[in-house]
């Protein structure tokens, strides 16, 4: 029952590494009688992924025993989210077992909770059938340790939620730790066990406890639509397998990419980040939570404002992802208000503009300076949706690029639209506003055009003070591994595992002369990296910054560039001795 790597799950700075090293990634589904889905074509699979692609917005719901210490143990808080409390206070089993008595969500009102979700605009819930505690929220054969049988309440509400979400006509998933139980033997534990209880055969516990749990949960509610299986420790491929043939009890289900065992499963899921590029070629849906917590804290009032959550959503949507936003209900079946109060906000928000994200694809353009867009796209032409997050001054809004005709334009104005009138420019269309902007966190703008889009990239160049900034969302990246990740409201390219990958820029240069090339870096070990223009090449040798959070600028010399015209400026590894390393941006400055 020991666990190799002890991955903190908000441990984010280890997450490049970590992550790559788990196979669930890297390998194709086929192959394996188990995976209801080997034999899939195509078209088989974008008709069952369909209503997830149009959804674009769901809720995610973390509830179970650990919300009623919810957050505090023996007086002491305990840190970091609030359904680990049993493993990072080190609960003994009979005490985390005994919080099963005073369980009586009494104030659950299941249509309530999916009211609040489909008046937000969401149009799926998941929620934790079993989360790394092992509690399971139904009645179970296979462990008393479940709802019915500990718990005063007595009753399974995961029945009345599953009907709730048929009468409101909101999609059902539900997310089962199929690999760590802290509470039956046998189960994985992050950091290994603490508690002899804990101890058994990981092959029996999937025997035993997961895969008939698995057939419970998928063989009593209706319809499942999702099963958002998480952390898969120890999950070789024959108990994933075992697992996965569960699945064909819910024919259509789509499934993540967490179950383990080279199972890349439907869909991709960053989590509490948004991709900077999306995962193109692959479905994807960040699940993030309001606060700091995904199961109920007390004392977590960090909560994101509803500009942020909004701004998110339309941020994800613009790279064809979806958004799983999380809720943590208390041990009396309530979900906090707080969270209430930003899911309304939301929620009028995508009863004005939910047309531009519904059913849309990700944004044609690769940047815009004042906001998002999403798409839809058909035979004849298609329509953009622009999401102006900042109004222009000037009541001209640019859309750099855009060559196609545009047959109509308006813009949503919460309680209709107003047309709105564009001029076709040799640099794209330029839109005139109104001098107000209907919402102040985003305003929609539609534009129908004909055809096949047009749109001509937008290649960066020098500002007026001739420095150019090449961030880490412009790069084009080359390889197995590396990728564009966000944190702390920032991207840069990580998950630069393996040496043999490297990333490009291309952008237009203006004034020639001699530059000044300097990089803003992370590092966990140190590093040489080369950066190519041209014929020309600087070396520079990145420093052990002690985490992937902390960067620093390093100078790598300079570069003369003799003519104006367009420029490929490559980054590779030097892959003697390679520890990954992180990059926020290159920057050339004049050499004074
Ligand atoms: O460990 C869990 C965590 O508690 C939470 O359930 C999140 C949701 O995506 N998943 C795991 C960490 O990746």
């Amino acid at each position: 029952m020991k666990i190799s790597t002890l991955l903190r799950p908000m441990a984010l700075a280890l997450a490049p590494l970590l992550l790559s090293a788990v196979p669930v990634f890297a390998q194709a589904d086929s192959g394996s009688e188990a995976n209801p889905y080997a034999r899939e074509t195509p078209a088989q699979h974008d008709a069952r992924m369909k209503w997830w692609r149009e959804a674009r917005f769901g809720m995610f719901i973390h509830w179970g025993v650990y919300s009623v210490p919810a957050g505090t143990y023996d007086g002491k808080k305990v840190p970091d989210i609030g359904e680990w409390i049993m493993n990072h206070g080190k609960i003994p089993v009979a005490r985390y077992t005994n919080y099963a008595k005073e369980f009586n969500p009494t104030k659950f009102d299941a249509d309530r909770w999916v009211e609040l979700a489909k008046a937000a605009g969401m149009k799926y819930i998941v929620i934790t059938a079993k989360h790394h505690d092992g509690f399971a929220m139904f009645d179970s054969k296979a462990s008393d340790w479940n709802i019915v049988k500990a718990t005063p309440y007595a009753r399974d509400p995961l029945v009345e939620l599953a009907a709730a979400c048929k009468r409101h006509g909101i999609r059902f998933g539900l997310y089962y730790s199929q690999a760590q139980d802290w509470v039956n033997p046998g189960g994985a534990i992050a950091g290994g066990s603490w508690d002899k209880a804990q101890e058994g055969s990981m092959d029996e516990y999937i025997r035993n406890i997961c895969v008939p749990q698995m057939k419970e949960i998928l063989s009593r509610y209706g319809e499942i639509s999702v099963l958002w299986f998480d952390t898969p420790f120890d999950m070789n491929r024959e108990r994933s397998e075992e697992v996965l043939g569960t699945l064909k009890l819910q024919p259509g289900i789509i499934f993540n990419d967490r179950l383990g065992g080279g199972f890349k499963g439907d869909t991709e899921t960053p989590e509490q980040r948004i991709p900077a590029t999306g995962y193109p070629g692959r479905d994807w849906e960040t699940c993030m939570t309001m606060n700091d917590t995904w199961g109920y804290k007390s004392y977590d009032n960090h909560w994101k404002s509803a500009e942020t959550l909004l701004r998110n959503l339309i941020d994800i949507a613009s790279k064809g992802g979806n958004y799983l936003l999380n809720v943590g209900p208390t041990s009396e079946g309530l979900i906090p208000e707080a969270s209430v109060e930003r899911l309304q906000a939301v929620g009028k928000w995508m009863r004005a503009n939910g047309v531009g994200i519904y059913d849309t694809t990700a944004s044609p353009f690769k940047h815009l300076s004042w906001g998002r867009c999403t798409k839809q796209v058909t035979a004849k032409g298609a329509t953009l949706y622009l999401h102006v997050f900042d109004w222009p001054q000037d009541g001209k809004l640019a859309v750099p690029g855009l060559h196609n005709h545009v047959t109509a334009s308006f813009l949503l104005t919460g309680s209709g639209s107003k047309k709105l009138t564009t001029t076709a420019m040799p640099e794209g269309v330029v839109v005139s506003l109104p001098s107000q902007a209907p919402d102040p966190i985003s305003s929609t703008v539609v534009l129908k055009v004909r055809g096949l889009l047009d749109i001509e990239p937008q290649l960066l160049s020098q500002g007026s003070d001739l420095s150019l900034t090449l961030p880490a969302s412009e790069a084009e990246l080359r390889g197995s591994d590396i990728q564009v990740e966000s944190s702390n409201g920032h991207d840069n390219i990580g998950y630069w595992t393996n040496p043999g990958d490297w990333a490009e820029w291309q952008f237009k240069w203006l004034q020639p002369g001699k530059y000044v090339a300097t990089a803003e870096v992370s590092s966990e070990g140190g590093a040489s990296v080369d950066l190519s223009l041209g014929n020309q090449n600087l070396r520079g040798s990145v420093p052990d910054t002690g985490d992937y959070h902390k960067y620093q600028k390093v100078q790598f010399g300079v570069f003369t560039i003799e003519k104006p015209g367009r420029l490929k400026l490559a980054l590779n590894a030097v892959s003697n001795d390679w520890h990954p390393v992180n990059v926020r941006s290159i920057q050339f400055t004049p050499n004074q």
